[in-house]
């Protein structure tokens, strides 16, 4: 459902997202959702662990939502109750994600994030493939945002916001799901516009930069969560080694196959995580 907007930018992106999260708690009968979940291409078979939806729909039924842009995401909000260490959790589950390369602007890039911490969300699960800028990971590798580099010199926040990203990427959630599963590795996620994958050249250069990851989302979501006051988790899946890596050529279908074939693994790993979160 289309938001108002002017020249493609939400006159009031917070209450637009306000507006979001009633319609959700009205379509689910949910008054309070309690994280949120983005499932980036690639992930969206590890979906499956979390058991049934109580409820689904098409994002785009609810305010401030884009139809779905790529192959991979299909455009679905799910509400899902989930057991919990200290009782029964509710999860918002976002089936795919607006990117910065769609050319709609920022605002609904971020617009699921608001929502989900509108909807009383304080813990927000970003994951995403991309692709591996060291050398040693392989294809079908998770590997947990420490840190982020942004290279699309772009920001959700408006004004003198000077927001602290220190621990943008909670320490605290980072060491559960590390106790989950201890051979998972941390690294610095770069994120770049697109639509274009990098040069090599470009590539040298991030990792010179100390970046070990890179792709196209997620960056701005974690901000936005964190401005509202969320604490973010973000885990990536290496699809593909990325450009001059390996001499070979990038393309979306192998990362679909790498997300297919890692979707066990993934789906296992949240569901061991979830319930230790609160
Ligand atoms: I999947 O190699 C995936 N997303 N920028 N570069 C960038 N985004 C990506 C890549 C990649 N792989």
């Amino acid at each position: 459902m289309s938001a108002q907007t002017v020249d493609g930018i939400y006159l009031d992106p917070i209450g637009t997202a306000e507006k979001a999260a009633a319609q959700i708690a009205l379509r689910t009968g949910v008054g309070q959702h309690d994280l949120a979940l983005v499932m980036g291409s690639g992930w969206v078979g590890a979906v499956d662990a979390l058991g049934t939806p109580t409820h689904e729909f098409s994002a785009e039924e609810i305010i401030g939502f884009l139809p779905p842009a790529v192959e991979g995401h299909s455009g679905k909000i799910r509400s899902y109750e989930i057991a919990g260490a200290n009782g029964p959790l509710r999860a918002l589950v976002f089936l795919g994600r607006t990117h910065l390369y769609e050319g709609k602007g920022i605002e609904p890039v971020v617009h699921s994030t608001r929502t989900a911490v509108k909807a009383g969300c304080k813990i927000v699960i970003l994951t995403n493939a991309c692709g591996g800028i060291k050398t040693e990971y392989k294809v079908g590798q998770p590997v947990l945002i420490r840190d982020h580099i942004s290279l699309t010199a772009t920001s959700p926040l408006i004004g003198a916001n000077f927001v602290d990203l220190t621990d943008l990427y909670s320490k605290r959630i980072r060491a559960i799901v590390k106790s989950e599963d201890n051979s998972l590795q941390e690294g610095v996620y770069v994120h770049w516009r697109g639509p274009t994958y990098e040069t090599p050249a470009e590539i040298k250069m991030m990792r010179t930069m100390g970046a070990d990851l890179v792709g196209m989302s997620t960056v701005p979501e974690a901000i936005a969560a964190h401005a509202l006051g969320a604490e973010v988790l973000g885990i990536s899946l290496v699809t593909n080694a990325a450009a001059g890596v390996t001499g070979e050529k990038l393309n979306h279908e192998e990362v679909i196959a790498a997300g297919k074939a890692a979707a066990q693994r993934m789906g296992a790993l949240l569901k061991g995580v979830i319930p230790k979160l609160f």
